[in-house]
Formats: structure tokens, sequence, C-alpha cells
């Protein structure tokens, strides 16, 4: 198939599924269109059937919101007539299932037919999108799409009840991780670096939005701390970073918390982990927890969402009501303290990854999924 993906290219979940989805297909023999406004940033060598199309939209004194979405419709369309695209599929629905509604139309006018397949993946559904700037469109453009999936059945329900969605029929398809990529064995530990004086390690990863609240994954840290010789690497950057440095200095733990900023060596970085914090007002999904299972780090979050679908509660990791910090801190010393119990949630969170997120077996849903959208 001849495959087009909108994303964002920057750091974040969508547009890391969506990366890693086309890099799969590509390796799948299909070949794969990427378009946005700039490389996406887990594309970073040349890849056979590998393509990327730039969105550029042009400066104009006028405007001082610059129409985007015409310029990335426009570019849809013209990638196509080149290409002879198969499939637009659209990650995040603002707003790239609303432009692929528009190049579908546009390109129905030459007598050209183009499907959509649009991915719904957290907050395009449950923040962004019930905004009443932005709800009407977002129903209609899901409604519009050719075929829908969610990242989880939690996405799902959500999408049915916040947009009251009766004429669509949406598949749920997870993400998925590279079991050979996240993989601890494969990494030389910085675990010296991270923590010279042989430190338990705890980690959060995020683009540390006000959704992460960041301030439990310190507040958390803090509880594990009173007991356990531990440090806190935060990996990422966001609007809350700030915040949860002067966090870190009301618990008076600045000796024991690293920030690195936004770091691409995930999987490196997750081999030194011995817990992963992940305290989300709601996670549709959480991929990065996904990731530290595969990595076998047991992950201590929030239950209520579509992370309950991921970790395993009591197996994997522990989930607690969201806010409730002090119990994560319980569950993380725990963890912390008691190797049997430790060994037995990493290795139990690595097999979980393996047999029911692995590349290999969520990959082909997708592809299964196109074929019945170009046969409907
Ligand atoms: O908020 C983020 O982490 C970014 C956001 C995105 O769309 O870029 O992530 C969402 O999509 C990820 C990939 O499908 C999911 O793993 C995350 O759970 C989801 N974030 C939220 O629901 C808050």
């Amino acid at each position: 198939m001849k495959i087009g993906i909108a994303c964002y290219p920057t750091y974040g979940g969508s547009g890391a599924v969506a990366t890693e989805l086309g890099l799969q297909l590509a390796e799948r023999g299909h070949e794969v269109h990427f378009i946005s406004y700039a490389q996406p940033f887990r594309l970073t060598t040349f890849r056979d059937r590998v393509f990327f199309h730039e969105v550029e939209v042009p400066h104009y004194p006028l405007f001082e919101y610059p129409p985007y979405s015409l310029a990335l419709a426009v570019q849809v369309g013209e990638v196509t007539r080149q290409h002879g695209l198969d499939i637009l599929h659209a990650h995040y629905a603002i707003p790239h299932a609303a432009a692929a509604w528009m190049a579908e139309q546009m390109l129905l006018d030459e007598g050209i037919e183009l499907k959509v397949v649009t991915t719904l993946h957290g907050t395009d559904i449950t923040l962004v999108g019930q905004d009443p700037s932005f709800w009407a469109i977002t129903r209609f453009s899901v409604e519009r799409s050719d075929g829908v999936t969610t990242v989880s059945e939690y996405l799902r329900d959500e999408t049915y009840r916040a947009f009251r969605c009766r004429r669509t029929d949406i598949r749920v398809i997870p993400n998925f991780v590279d079991p050979a990529i996240f993989d601890r064995s494969k990494y030389d530990c910085h675990g010296a670096t991270l923590a010279p004086g042989g430190e338990k390690i705890v980690m959060h990863i995020s683009n540390f939005r006000k959704v992460k609240r960041v301030g439990d994954v310190v507040g958390a840290f803090a509880g594990i701390r009173k007991s356990v010789s531990a440090r806190l690497v935060m990996v990422g950057d966001g609007p809350e970073r700030a915040y949860a440095h002067e966090e870190v200095e009301r618990y008076g733990l600045t000796d024991d918390v690293v920030f690195l900023g936004k770091l691409e060596s995930v999987a490196e970085l997750l081999s030194c982990a011995d817990l992963f914090l992940l305290p989300s007002e709601q996670e549709s999904f959480g991929l990065v927890a996904l990731e530290a299972m595969a990595s076998g780090v047991p992950v201590v979050g929030t239950s209520g969402s579509g992370l309950a679908e991921v970790v395993e509660d009591g197996v994997t990791g522990f989930l607690h009501p969201v806010g409730d910090f002090e119990a994560m801190a319980e569950s993380g010393t725990r963890l912390l303290t008691d190797p049997v119990l430790w060994t037995g949630m990493s290795v139990a969170g690595r097999e979980r990854a393996v047999d029911l997120f692995r590349a290999d077996r969520v990959v082909p849903q997708y592809e299964e999924f196109y074929a019945e959208v170009l046969n409907s």
C-alpha cells in the first residue's frame, strides 16, 4: 500500500507512535509518506520506502494565525497526486483529521479517491477537542473519517461519550513497543552518573504538561526518599517544569533530583531505572509506561483511565486514584525495598509488553484495518 501519515513531528506520544508505525509499515513493504511541518523527531536516518514532505506555511502580514491546516490539506492533495496514495492516516484529530477531510474533498472533485483513517490519541479527545472552539470540528472530522481508531478502550468510550459520535464504528488498536529497542540488557547503564552513590533510580518522563501532575511525581518521590536511598531523574520539558523545580525545593530535595530536559535516548535511560512514576490526571494509554514495562521497570501510576489497560495493577506495577501520591509513595517504597516483589513485577512487565504490545503483533492490526477501509 501507499500510505500517507499526517502527524505532529515533535516530542509527544502521537508523533512518536505515528513515526514508529510508519517505519514499521515501510519495513513490511509499504511505501510511507510522512507529511508534517518538520521532520518527525524519530525519523533520523534514511530508510527505504520512507519519504518526508514538509508543509510550508507562507508568512503574510495579514496572517496573525498562519492557516497550517489549509497548507497541510494542499500538501496531502499534492502528495496523493504525485505518489498515488491509497490511504491518509491522520494522527491526532486536530487539525489532521479536518485537513485530511478537506484534501479528500478536493481530490474527489478531480476524480481521485483517497481514504482517510484517523487515530485519536488522547488530549485531542479528552482536553483540546472538548474546548468549545474545537468540539464541533473534532466531531465532524471524526465522523467523516473513513475509519477511526483509538489507542485504548477508555479513549473509545470517551469519544462516544464526549462527542456523541453515532455514525462512527471505532476500532481499538493499542500502542506498541519494539522489544528489541526497549530492552534493559542491551545498554550500558548510566546508573553510576545518575546515582553515583548507588541510590535507586526513580524516573519520570513526560512533556511536563498539567495533565502529567509533576507535583505528584515529586510528592511521591519525597515519600519514597524518607526511607529509601534514591534519586529522582526527570526527563522531558514543558510548561510545568518550573513548578516541578519549586516543589523539589519545597521538599528540600534539590540534591536528590536531576532534571535532564528533552532527550531522545529514552530506551537507554529506562534501562537504568528501578521505578517509573506516571501520576497523570488521565492517560488515554501511557506509551512511556509501556516502554518502561518493556524495559523491565515497574510502574506506579493512576487508575481510572487508559493506563489501567497497559499496567496490570498488582502485577506489573501499582495504580492509585489521581492525586493520592502518598499511596504511590508507599507502593514505590515497597517495590524498592522488596527485591522479590521488584523482580516479579519487572519480569511480568516485560512479558506483558512483549506478549500483548509488541510491534509485530499490533502493526498488522493497522494493515488489516486499512484493507477493510479500502474495501468498504
Ligand atoms: O500528552 C501527551 O503525552 C502527548 C499526547 C500526544 O498525543 O502527543 O499523548 C497522548 O497520546 C499518546 C500516544 O498515543 C498516549 O500514550 C498518551 O497517553 C496520550 N496522552 C494523554 O492521554 C494525556
